[in-house]
């Protein structure tokens, strides 16, 4: 087998589950995409491998799409059970993939303790800024002052920057990249599946049909369009004065 060619990325995916259930546009595939090219670089066993998502678009992204073991579980529950997965099976690696309403929502609290306890697993959250599956609510990722479907005058809350949540909570890697981004993101996912301990990368998606309609971002290109234009380097980021960082997200390695 050829390693990065179509064919062994395909060995990786039930082809009867395609087409996906995802959006045109939507950013998940994209993720998708760049989690199996990293699996395949990496020359891992999908054998080995469990991956474990919650409910929403995100929790699509394995579930039941990689030819692997796949649990898609409660709504806010993935990283518990992956918990348990790990604990009982120790030579696995486990990855939990999930929105950013599972993730960092009603699983805030998992996700915080996972990363205290450096508990050696792989939690990959595909954040389009919002409840996508089920109509576009805000979520704490929601940027302030965005709109959504419950916050029609303009998110009036600060949202969280995940990255600096989960590392001082205690995570051992952390990164962010959107799908824009696809190359140095594949570098990032081979590093946090690599490491040891508690591994967490943050990836924007782009979800045209309930974010980006409602914020002039309406279109697919529109929404990567505007990822290139917001996103900048860690390393771009230290030149810039905290004005110049206003409405800007961080890219990059910040823990690993
Ligand atoms: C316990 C529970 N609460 C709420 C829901 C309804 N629900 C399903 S998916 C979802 C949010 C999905 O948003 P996110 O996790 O960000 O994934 P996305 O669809 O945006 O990729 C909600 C609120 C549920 N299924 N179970
Ligand atoms: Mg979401």
């Amino acid at each position: 087998m050829i390693r990065g060619t179509t064919e062994s990325i395909r060995r990786m995916i039930r082809s009867e589950t395609f087409p996906t259930p995802f959006c045109s546009g939507c950013g998940h595939g994209i993720l998708m995409g760049a989690i199996l090219r990293a699996i395949d670089e990496l020359e891992w066993d999908l054998d080995r491998m469990v991956f474990v998502s919650g409910i929403g678009c995100g929790g699509w992204i394995p579930s039941p799409h990689f030819a692997a073991d796949t649990l898609h579980v409660t709504h806010g529950r993935p990283i518990a059970f992956a918990t348990g997965v790990k604990t009982f099976n120790p030579d696995l690696n486990v990855v939990v993939i999930g929105g950013d309403g599972d993730i960092a929502s009603i699983g805030g609290n998992h996700l915080i303790h996972a990363a205290r306890r450096d508990l050696d697993i792989t939690v990959i959250c595909a954040n389009n800024l919002i409840y996508g599956m089920t109509g576009g609510q805000l979520t704490p990722t929601t940027p302030e002052g965005a709109y959504t479907s419950t916050t029609p005058q303009g998110n009036p809350e600060r949202p969280f920057d995940l990255c600096k949540l989960v590392a001082a909570a205690g995570a051992t890697y952390v990164a962010r990249y959107s799908v824009y981004h696809v190359r140095p993101l594949i570098k990032v996912l081979k590093a946090a599946l690599q490491h040891k301990g508690f591994g967490f990368v943050e990836v924007l998606s782009s979800c045209p049909t309930q974010y980006g309609h409602r914020n002039d971002l309406a279109t697919p290109v529109q929404m990567l369009h505007g990822f290139k234009e917001t996103c900048v380097t860690s390393k771009r980021a230290k030149k810039m004065t905290e004005d110049e960082l206003e409405g800007k997200v961080i890219i990059g390695e910040f823990v690993g």
